[in-house]
This record gives C-alpha cells, sequence and structure tokens, in this order.
C-alpha cells in the first residue's frame, strides 16, 4: 500500500515523512527543498494477537511494543505544488506522476499560515490555510486531466471510426492510475457525456479528470504547524468549512523531536501516544527540556496526539477502509524458523478466507479447503467474511 504525501512547498511534507518514517530527508524552510521523491516504510498501529494469545511475537517486517504492532506501509514524499502548477509555475505537474501508484494522498497544510501561495515564508496567521484546499484540489484534477488528454484528439476520432467502447479505451489511457473500466463507464453515465467523443468539451473533460481523482486518489488533510499558536482557530475554521474531509491536526516536527528522542534513549515515546517520559533529565541540555516542555503543553495537552500517527491510521483503516489479519495455526503461532506471529497482512474490509488465502499465495487461494477462525477456534468456510485483528489459519490441499 502506498500513500503520497502532497502539499505547498514549506508545508511539511518531508518533515511529516520522516517524522513518521525516520528516514534521512532534506527539511527547511525555503520553497522546494525536496525535488526528487523521498520513499520509505512508514507504519500503522493496531493492537498485536500477541496479547490475546499471551506470547511475544518476533515480526518479520514491522516491530512490536508490549503488545502494540506497527505493520508497515510504503510512504512517498514528493515535491511541492503551487496554484498554477499545471501551467508550469513551480516545478510544474511532471514529477506527480511519482504518485500515479499512490492508493491515496495525504494532503498536508501549513495551518498556521506561515506559508504564502507560492510556498514563501511570511508571518503566522497572515496568510489563510483555508485556500489550499481548493488549489490542491485543482492542480490534481489537472494532473489527471494531462494525462487523460494525452493524444486525445486522434483518440476521440478513432474512438468514432472503430466505434469503440470510450470506457474501455480510456481506462487502458488512464491504467497507471487505477480506474477501470466499469468505474469509467459509471463516470461516463453520471456526466452524461454524449455519445460521439469528438464532441466533449474541455469542461466535460476536466470534470471526468475530477471525478476519476477523487475516487482513485482519496485524501485526507494533516493541518500541520497546529503547534504555532494561534494555529486552533485555523483548524476550527478548516473543519467549519470542509466537513467532507477528514482533517487532523498535526505536528510534524514535534513528533520528529519525540521519535528523535526515543531514538537517543531521552525519552519512551510511542508514536500516537499523548504523554512521553523522560529517561535521565540530567542527560538533557536546555535546548532539549525546553523542547520538551514545549511538546508536552503546547502540543499533547491541546491536541492529545502530535497527529502524525492518526493521519497514518485514519489512511489504512478508514479511508480506505482495511483490516489487518494475522495468519496463524490453532495448534502452533510460529513459522517454520520459530517466529511467532511473524505475519501481519492489510486487507481490503469485506474479505473472506478465500481471499486472505489469495493474498498470502496465489496457491493456497486455489488449494484453499478450509479457514480457521483461530481466536475462537471455530473452522469457517471460504466465503466466510474476515474481521479486523483476526487470526487466521488455510487448511488448503497438499
Ligand atoms: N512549527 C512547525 N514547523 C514545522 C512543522 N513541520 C515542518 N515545519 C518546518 O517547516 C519548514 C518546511 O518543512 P519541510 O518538511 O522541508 O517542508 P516541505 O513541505 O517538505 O517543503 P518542500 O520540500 O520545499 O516542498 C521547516 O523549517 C520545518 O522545520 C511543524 O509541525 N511545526
Ligand atoms: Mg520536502
Amino acid at each position: 500500500m502506498l500513500i503520497g504525501i502532497v502539499g505547498k512547498p514549506s508545508c511539511g511534507k518531508s518533515t511529516f515523512f520522516k517524522a513518521a518514517t525516520l528516514a534521512e530527508v532534506d527539511i527547511a524552510n525555503y520553497p522546494f527543498t525536496t525535488i526528487k521523491p523521498n520513499h520509505a516504510v512508514g507504519y500503522v498501529k493496531i493492537p498485536c494477537a500477541e496479547t490475546f494469545f499471551k506470547v511475544k511475537c518476533n515480526p518479520r517486517v514491522g516491530y512490536c511494543v508490549n503488545g502494540t504492532r506497527f505493520v508497515p506501509i510504503d510512504l512517498l514524499d514528493v515535491a511541492g505544488l503551487i496554484p498554477g502548477a499545471h501551467k508550469g509555475e513551480g516545478l510544474g505537474l511532471s514529477f506527480m506522476n511519482d504518485l500515479n501508484q499512490a492508493d491515496m494522498l495525504v494532503h498536508v497544510i501549513d495551518i498556521s499560515g506561515s506559508i504564502n501561495a507560492k510556498g514563501e515564508p511570511v508571518d503566522p496567521l497572515s496568510y489563510d490555510p483555508l485556500n489550499d484546499v481548493e488549489f490542491l484540489e485543482n492542480e490534481l484534477d489537472y494532473w489527471y486531466l494531462d494525462i487523460l488528454k494525452k493524444g486525445w484528439e486522434k483518440l476521440a476520432r478513432q474512438i468514432q471510426q472503430e466505434k469503440a467502447d470510450p470506457a474501455r479505451v480510456l481506462a487502458k489511457q488512464l491504467s497507471g492510475l487505477g480506474p477501470d473500466e466499469n468505474m469509467l463507464k459509471e463516470e461516463l453515465v453520471r456526466l452524461k457525456l454524449p455519445p460521439d467523443t469528438t464532441h466533449w468539451t474541455d469542461d466535460q473533460l476536466l470534470a471526468l479528470a475530477s471525478n476519476l481523482r477523487k475516487r482513485t486518489k482519496p485524501m485526507i488533510i494533516a493541518a500541520n504547524k497546529a503547534d504555532i499558536p494561534g494555529a486552533e482557530n485555523n483548524v476550527k475554521r478548516l473543519k467549519e468549512k470542509f466537513p467532507n474531509y477528514t482533517i487532523i491536526p498535526c505536528s510534524a516536527e514535534g513528533e520528529l523531536a519525540l521519535r528523535e528522542a526515543a531514538k537517543h534513549n531521552l525519552v519512551t515515546y510511542m508514536p500516537g501516544e499523548k504523554d512521553f517520559t523522560v529517561v535521565n533529565e540530567a542527560a538533557l541540555n536546555d535546548k532539549q527540556k525546553k523542547a520538551l516542555a514545549f511538546i508536552k503543553t503546547g502540543i499533547l495537552e491541546k491536541y492529545n496526539t502530535t497527529g502524525v500517527q492518526d493521519v497514518l491510521n485514519a489512511c489504512v483503516f478508514d479511508t480506505l477502509h482495511m483490516i489487518a489479519i494475522f495468519p496463524g495455526g490453532i495448534n502452533k503461532l510460529t513459522d517454520q524458523y520459530g517466529n511467532v506471529l511473524p505475519d501481519c497482512f492489510l486487507i481490503k474490509d469485506g474479505s473472506t478466507a478465500v481471499d486472505f488465502a489469495y493474498k498470502i499465495h496465489t496457491d493456497l487461494g486455489n488449494k484453499f479447503i478450509r479457514a480457521i477462525d483461530v481466536k475462537k477456534k471455530l473452522t469457517v468456510g471460504r466465503d466466510h467474511k474476515l474481521k479486523n485483528f483476526d487470526v487466521v489459519e488455510i487448511v488448503a490441499n497438499a
């Protein structure tokens, strides 16, 4: 699963990315610090099945701390977008193709209003960050439109001459972005596009691009730099103006500081928690003490968490509707190397036992006989719907 991080320059995309992955990336308060995309692994946080079975797990990927499991997901941090990117402003739109494969996007907004529309630093609260939502949506629509329109006139004529199905032709044209033929059929009907493709107007093509973008790249908002005094009011205004968006106040910088401090054993902190503990007060210098005190009062006491982990969990579980399933045997929870509960898979909510078997291995799906709900010690059939955090054994033909 791939989550793309988008937003205007200096809103904190790379800081968010680094806080989630601890990858080494450039962070700076001038526009277009990031040019080439950064790819690394972040995690969603779930209760581990080890607690239920009173065992200690050995994750093959990700990690587990005292019954809390961190399951890997891929994150991609890209360059900043500014208004007019589709006309070549800033770095333009072409770098967006790095995000073709993304399952969804996180729009990082500088909610403190300290970055103007071009991505340049200005006084906090002097720019209205509410403007960023629509401009970014608009540029994303043009990203889709650019791909849709590649060779469009020729293609539109060809569809007419060959009496081809426009949905099929367009699905092929847009295959890198994810919409399938059915989705295209639905959208062509919804927009009442005329059968003669050569008569489709630019506005109709843009509307089609926009609808397909919303369906194939759902997006939530990380209202970042919420730690800057006065930003709370902008968070409130943003939520009021865009009630249909999932909006999570965030301090990527606060999360990064805590993750780094934990890495150096200065504090104990688990991503997404509402508090941290100083390990050794005497080891901290004045600057570190001040920073940690601010994180406590200026972020955690105000918002409960730094928001970074909440954003990733909201993406995977609320927006993409995934569930986490552990493979495990009724008689043993280990793999052939003795690792306890080594794997955890993220699959679509609504998946059945046989879907899960196919997710593990095509062969296991083909040879599926039955499955066992290991927590309940119950045998279930191929069409049994799995629930979040289930532990499942697949019984298959040899
Ligand atoms: N106060 C505060 N500052 C932050 C936060 N997140 C990022 N910043 C600062 O914002 C500036 C820009 O951060 P980057 O992460 O480089 O921003 P970006 O969106 O990746 O920028 P480009 O790569 O240029 O598009 C840096 O000075 C960061 O330290 C935050 O949560 N709070
Ligand atoms: Mg960056």
